[in-house]
């Protein structure tokens, strides 16, 4: 038997983690508690995903485990105290999709601003023959507030300047390198700002951080373009605002449930709506899943990890 790992998900790299590891693959086990209680004591790494994780429950029954190998940016579904607690290195996979999910935040806010897919069924349907379509509103021109300006963030503030997209910019803290207007104060930023683009970390920090006040300041001439998770915005207010009238778009990648999306955003002509594809791109899967691999590989190497969290 070589390293143990467990696996919590099925990745596009699961033929080789089968190659060079002795994978137990949780997802498919029907009896999961007698899985762990078997091979427990034996684990010294697990491989998960930003959208599957590592509870502490998970991290707790596993005596031996020394890393967490993430496939994703976001780890806010690992627990990370409890991986400091236990020493359990984490690593996630960073930098390889930034250059994708920002594109997919522009192609959101194009489509939704736009109305790209009302168009495209607009044309597929033969309606085209007999009537116009209305007029939608200019992007260039408008003040796009970036939340959380990290790699991410900053990669789609890039792209959005050439389009004659003013960028502002609400985080933690002042960048020292940046020269764009920063906000420590979200309501304060959504007042002056048209398009609000989500692009900070999930997690306890973040949770409903674009709550029913940014949502109003932002007002009924404002959008929302999200690419980070789900539970960033308060999203029944989000909802109840795209619904009524009082904020005039959103493009979504992400939802606080998925992939349950809210009835009521499945009827809007606002929204722009994709199933969590920022990073789903043949090249992108491919370098994220290598990363997920060399960082297990420099671990039981003795080498230090690539792209550490913790
Ligand atoms: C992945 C993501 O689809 O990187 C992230 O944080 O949300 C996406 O790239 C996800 O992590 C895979 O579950």
């Amino acid at each position: 038997m070589g390293i143990e790992i467990l696996q919590t998900t099925a990745l596009p790299i699961n033929a080789a983690l089968q190659r060079d590891y002795t994978v137990h693959a949780l997802w498919q086990t029907a009896d999961k508690a007698a899985l762990l209680k078997d091979i427990a004591p034996r684990i010294r790494g697990m491989v998960t995903s930003g959208g599957v994780g590592a509870d502490r429950a998970l991290i707790e029954a596993l005596p031996k485990l020394e890393i967490i190998s993430s496939f994703g940016v976001g780890y806010d579904p690992i627990d990370i105290d409890c991986a400091k607690e236990r020493k359990v290195i984490v690593t996630n996979t960073p930098d390889v999709l930034t250059d994708d999910v920002a594109d997919v935040a522009m192609a959101l806010m194009l489509a939704m601003m736009r109305r790209i897919p009302q168009g495209d069924a607009f044309v597929r349907q033969g309606r085209w023959l007999k009537d116009k379509l209305p007029l939608t509103d200019k992007l260039g021109g408008k003040v796009m507030g970036v939340v959380g300006l990290g790699r991410i963030g900053q990669a789609i503030a890039r792209r959005a300047e050439p389009f004659g997209v003013e960028i502002r910019y609400f985080g933690p803290r002042k960048k020292a390198d940046i020269a764009w207007q920063y906000y420590g104060d979200l309501v304060a930023m959504a007042r002056d700002v048209d398009i609000l683009m989500i692009a900070c970390p999930g997690g306890k920090e973040t949770e409903q951080l674009v709550n029913a006040a940014v949502i109003d300041a932002l007002g009924s001439k404002g959008y929302i373009v999200n690419i980070a998770r789900g539970s960033v915005v308060e999203e029944p207010a989000m909802v109840d605002a795209l619904v009524n009238g009082r904020l005039a778009g959103a493009g979504l990648d992400v939802f606080a449930n998925e992939p349950q999306v809210p009835e009521a955003l499945l009827k809007l002509d606002n929204v722009a709506l994709a199933p969590h594809v920022g990073s789903a791109t043949h090249a992108t899967r491919a370098a994220m899943g290598q990363l997920v691999l060399d960082n297990l590989a420099a671990h039981f190497a003795g080498k230090p990890v690539l792209t550490r969290v913790v």
